[in-house]
């Protein structure tokens, strides 16, 4: 690891693989366990880079394959990169585009060299392989960039897992050539679908090149909680302990707190901003329709115990009205309470592990019977 980065764990709980640690990035801090917003678009929808903060944001997300579509990196670098274009100083990571890829767009052909897509937007043609992926990423100028990989879909068959398995060790490497920027770390992304022995294969060969830091790809795509555990379970302990761990695409609680127990560090989701567009709020580990009728004369705010901006200024019924009449308002209101919802769920996750008691206090979202959110 160059030295701008590095990554100490401080804590380690002693019932599970649960560890509290500390992330330094040239952009600052992230003290782990952690959640992070995405932020696709270089803005975490409805939010300000001030709202962000306040909830507790440390580290963003942003997306190679969005920004390439538009406006496009060169715009982003003219801005003076990421951080200046959308006024974020903290640290940031950009997803490589391969998943999106997979994903978003249609008519795409996959092969060893890369991807072929059409642009969603001008129906141009797209080509995005390792070697442009992290020139792009190089551009955009993001703390962490991700390695380019190929994320198989589930169900899917042994032979298409390993596959794409190996397809994404081999496009590894080429991003490890490909990558130049000292200031930025690039993490490898183990996959390997369901299957455990093509997991170890991945995590291993991947250990091998000595990154900065290890995700987990290839989970929550269509997979149940138990499998989604298993998974983690299985390929968490593979990867060094003395480097970062972020599990892709995870943001609900009991797959956050289960993953934590395996050891992982960092987490992504779109949920809370999602949820907030659709109206719902995330409320002591339940979602709540801030449509429903019991909401519309309640004068008390979403959670007393909250202390984010919309729980100390707002009722349910505000934001219940908000919501009916559509106004984007509601939205704002929703998102600045989610994203500090699940950002809180991870610090209380560290407190815990700090303090010893992470497997009492999270029992609850540890064992299978709990409904999950
Ligand atoms: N690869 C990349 N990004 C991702 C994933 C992946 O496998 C996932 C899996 N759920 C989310 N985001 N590059
Ligand atoms: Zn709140």
């Amino acid at each position: 690891m160059s030295e701008k980065f590095s990554f100490q764990s401080l804590a380690h709980c002693s019932h599970t693989q649960a560890r509290a640690g500390v992330f330094v990035t040239p952009h600052g801090v992230v003290e782990t366990p952690k959640f992070m917003p995405v932020g696709t678009l270089a803005n975490v929808k409805t939010l300000t880079p001030a709202h962000l903060k306040d909830a507790g944001s440390q580290m963003v997300l942003a997306n190679t394959y969005h920004l390439h579509i538009q406006p496009g990196e060169d715009i982003v670098a003219g801005a003076g990169g990421l951080h200046k274009f959308m006024a974020w100083s903290g640290p940031i990571l950009t997803d490589s585009g391969g998943f999106q890829v997979f994903s978003l767009s249609q008519m795409r052909t996959i092969s060893d060299e890369g991807v072929t897509f059409r642009s969603p937007r001008d129906g141009r043609m797209i080509n995005l392989t390792p070697e442009r992926s992290i020139q792009i990423q190089n551009e955009l100028g993001a703390d962490v960039i991700m390695a380019f990989d190929e994320c198989p879909p589930y169900p899917a068959t042994r032979q298409e897992v390993e596959g794409a398995t190996d397809r994404t060790y081999r496009w590894l490497k080429r991003c490890i050539a490909a990558h130049s920027r000292p200031d930025q770390a690039l993490f490898g992304i183990v996959q390997g679908g369901v299957y455990p022995d093509l997991r170890s294969r991945s995590a291993n060969q991947l250990v091998d090149l000595d990154l900065p830091g290890y995700a987990i790809g290839g989970v929550s795509v269509g997979e149940s909680g138990d499998l989604i555990a298993e998974i983690v379970k299985v390929t968490a302990p593979l990867l060094p302990a003395h480097k970062p761990r972020y599990l892709m695409g995870i943001g609900t609680y009991r797959e956050m707190a289960v993953a934590v127990a395996h050891g992982v560090d960092l987490f992504d989701c779109v949920i809370p901003t999602r949820l907030a567009r659709h109206g719902t709020a995330l409320v002591g580990g339940e979602r709540w329709n801030l449509k429903n009728a019991r909401f519309r004369e309640d004068f008390t705010p979403l959670d007393e115990s909250c202390p984010c901006y919309t729980c100390q200024n707002f009722s349910r019924a505000y934001v219940s009205h908000l919501v009916r009449a559509k106004e984007q308002l509601g939205h704002t209101l929703l998102a600045i309470h989610n994203v500090t919802e699940l950002i809180r769920f991870t610090v209380r996750m560290r407190e815990a592990i700090l303090a010893d008691r992470f497997n009492e206090e999270f029992a609850h979202w540890l064992t299978p019977t709990v409904d999950r959110t």
